[in-house]
């Protein structure tokens, strides 16, 4: 007879799922699918629990329809991916951490920022348009007539560096290392002209950003957003960076068959371990069988 719990992936940095082998009967709780190393895993089902300080959540106050994290075999990484639709232009998609009311710009600005696109569909106006990089900020240079920190969504665009948007093609951004990019939702003024929050619009850097806003600009939230305006866009994401970590869009895997890969078929002397370990291959997901990591095993 013989029991292990195995820990395996963690989800959101805040659960830990286990798969537990007794005797002959092995039993699996859903587990994450293969995802980037040293990356966190966030699935649909975890962007769709209630907004919390440092979770995910669909950030949005319709509750951002066109949100799912999607099986698809064109994943780039992992199997799944972040899937943000705008079918008119009225609509909008958005994920994104929320702060914990600590967290400043200037700490933020300190970690490469980055993440990846794949234009599934382009929106019919604008054609380059692929879900920005965005992060919320309470500004006490510009305050509110009652003096409390306004606030202004903090805009990355990768159309505003010059860069050339290929549908069904993975791209990788650098908001963080971009020479342009950046405007302040509050306060869009023209291409090159400072905004009341101190940098250029369009045209500036994050280093511009962080000196014009001020780095002890609190941050209320991190993520991507797709919309208002690009009507048609369905567009991907994953890879998304920020804080000192990567997250991986990716959604736990259901086992759906266990296969023996080594040490099948041999026989041992009693009391002694088998020559090769036993271990075994589960397959499960959504929509189509893959490799889990850490598969369980035991000897007896
Ligand atoms: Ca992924």
């Amino acid at each position: 007879m013989c029991a292990r719990t195995i820990p395996l992936l963690r989800r959101t940095g805040l659960a830990l799922l286990v798969a537990t082998v007794s005797g002959s009967s092995l039993a699996l709780a859903a587990g994450p699918a293969v995802a980037a190393p040293g990356a966190v895993s966030v699935s649909n089902g975890d962007i769709g629990a209630p907004c919390a300080p440092l979770t995910f959540c669909r950030f949005d106050p319709a509750g951002a329809p066109g949100v799912e994290v999607v099986d698809t075999p064109g994943a780039q990484s992992g199997d799944g991916y972040l899937r943000l639709s705008t079918p008119t232009a009225a609509d909008r998609a958005a994920v994104a951490m929320l702060g914990d009311g600590k967290l400043t710009l200037g700490e933020l600005a300190a970690d490469p920022l980055a993440y990846r696109t794949f234009v599934e569909t382009p929106a019919s106006s604008p054609t380059t348009a692929v879900p920005s990089f965005t992060i919320g900020i309470l500004s006490r240079k510009v305050p509110y007539p009652d003096g409390t920190p306004q606030f202004t969504g903090l805009v990355w665009e990768p159309v505003y560096t010059g860069a050339t948007i290929t549908p069904r093609t993975w791209q990788s951004w650098s908001p963080s290392g971009a020479a342009s990019g950046w405007w302040a939702t509050r306060d869009v003024t023209s291409t090159g002209t400072v905004n009341r929050f101190g940098f250029a619009t369009y045209t500036a850097s994050l280093q511009d950003v962080v000196a014009g806003v001020g780095a002890d600009a609190v941050v209320t939230n991190i993520g991507v957003n797709q919309g208002r305006g690009p009507a048609g866009l369905v567009a991907g994401v994953d890879l998304l960076t920020f804080g000192g970590r990567t997250y991986d869009f990716e959604n736990p895997v259901t086992a759906k068959a266990i296969t023996a890969t080594a040490g099948n078929a041999q026989s041992a002397a009693a009391g002694a371990a088998f020559p090769t370990r036993l271990a075994a291959t589960v397959t499960g997901g959504i929509t189509r069988t893959r490799p889990v990591p850490n598969t369980p095993w035991c000897s007896r």
